[in-house]
């Protein structure tokens, strides 16, 4: 296919904790599988880290974590402009002009604002209009596809909403962006509270929540033994069963199997039987991972060079919507 006629794609991962097998699930591993047909964006959202309250060295390592987790991952610099979305200011300049055109009942309406607010002592200006700067990431590259997992499909619409809205008000600019939702991994549990979405911030103080990317093998096989499941016996995908289901679905990621072959395999068994298994398949499929990212730290200065050439790659593209935008608007 030509480089012309390939689909835009932007998706975006915060540098806010250890990274968990949720995040690979529902945003890398798909990032991965498209690098070569689509003109990939893959940024690392240090802007909408600091919407809650960071600390500046463990925010500055984080960034670079999240960087060499991508490349670990699988993630090709050479075929795709991966970035730091702090060192491109178009994102912000981009953000506050659609700060201005968004109304605020909109914001309110979010279910990850409602949440993330109450968790706050103090809520910042920044928290509610979170999800505009996530529309003005994608805009700015005038995505046709965002991958991510299932928590994000509400930002992903609200972008649509906001392009629409600038469209209507300023004549045709922006893109419709579509959401693209794994097929399995969408949205995995908290293995201590399978009612909630595995999430980074809560691996960060909890431990046995989450799978991280780069937990050795003692300790995942740790958080899966304690992992909460159910008083049943059954070991079968029943959304009702939410613990044994959240197990059943990371075996199934692992593994590859149809939801089918593995309930036969587990037919008679316990749950001892099921978390030794799971705990089996998420070692060995994290492993690569693990190891490429210990000889990726080795060299530091690889990951700033790549990270430098991504905002310069990066460049051309944002200053041209930008440019546009500012000019409908009426600005200088
Ligand atoms: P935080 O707790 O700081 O909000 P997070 O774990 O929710 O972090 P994000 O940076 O918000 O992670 O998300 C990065 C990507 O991973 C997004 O595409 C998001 O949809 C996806 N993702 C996050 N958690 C899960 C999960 N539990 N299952 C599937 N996908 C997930
Ligand atoms: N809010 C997203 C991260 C994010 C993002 C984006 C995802 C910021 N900008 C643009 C896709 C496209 C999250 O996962 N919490």
């Amino acid at each position: 296919m030509a480089f012309e006629t390939r689909k835009r794609v932007f998706s975006g991962i915060q540098p806010s904790g250890n990274l968990h097998i949720g995040n690979y699930t529902g945003a890398l591993r798909n990032w991965v599988r498209q690098q070569d047909e689509r003109d990939c964006f893959f940024c690392i959202v240090d802007l909408h880290a600091i919407t809650v309250p960071q600390e500046p060295a463990v925010l500055r390592q984080g960034i670079r974590e999240v960087a060499l987790l991508y490349l670990a991952c699988g993630i090709d610099p050479a075929r795709v402009t991966m970035f730091v979305q702090s060192h491109r200011p178009e994102h912000a300049q981009l953000c506050w002009i659609l700060d201005c055109v968004t109304p605020v009942g909109w914001l309110e309406r979010m279910t990850q604002y409602k949440s993330k607010a109450a968790a706050q002592a103090s809520v910042s200006a920044g928290l509610l209009a979170y999800p505009v700067l996530q529309a003005a990431d994608i805009l700015l590259y005038q995505a046709d596809y965002v991958p991510v997992g299932e928590d994000q499909r509400q930002h992903v619409e609200l972008a649509r909403d906001i392009a629409g809205r600038f469209n209507r008000l300023f004549g045709e600019t922006f893109v419709m962006p579509q959401v693209e939702l794994p097929a399995v991994g969408a949205r995995i549990k908290g293995l201590d509270d399978p009612t909630a979405k595995m999430s980074k911030s809560v691996a960060g103080h909890k431990a046995g929540h989450a799978l991280r990317l780069l937990d050795p093998p003692d300790v995942l096989r740790k958080t899966i033994g304690r992992a909460v499941t159910d008083s049943g016996r059954e070991i079968r995908f029943n959304p009702e069963r939410l613990g044994v289901t959240n197990l059943l679905t990371i075996y199934q990621l692992c593994t590859g199997q149809t939801q089918a072959a593995i309930e036969s395999q587990f037919e008679g068994q316990g749950y001892a039987g099921l978390k030794r298994a799971v705990a089996d398949a998420v070692i060995e499929y994290l492993r690569p991972i693990r190891e490429r990212y210990s000889e990726l730290e080795a060299e530091p200065g690889y990951i700033d060079e790549v990270l430098r050439q991504g905002a310069e790659r990066a460049g051309p593209v944002a200053a041209e919507t930008l440019e546009m935008v500012t000019e409908r608007v009426g600005l200088g």
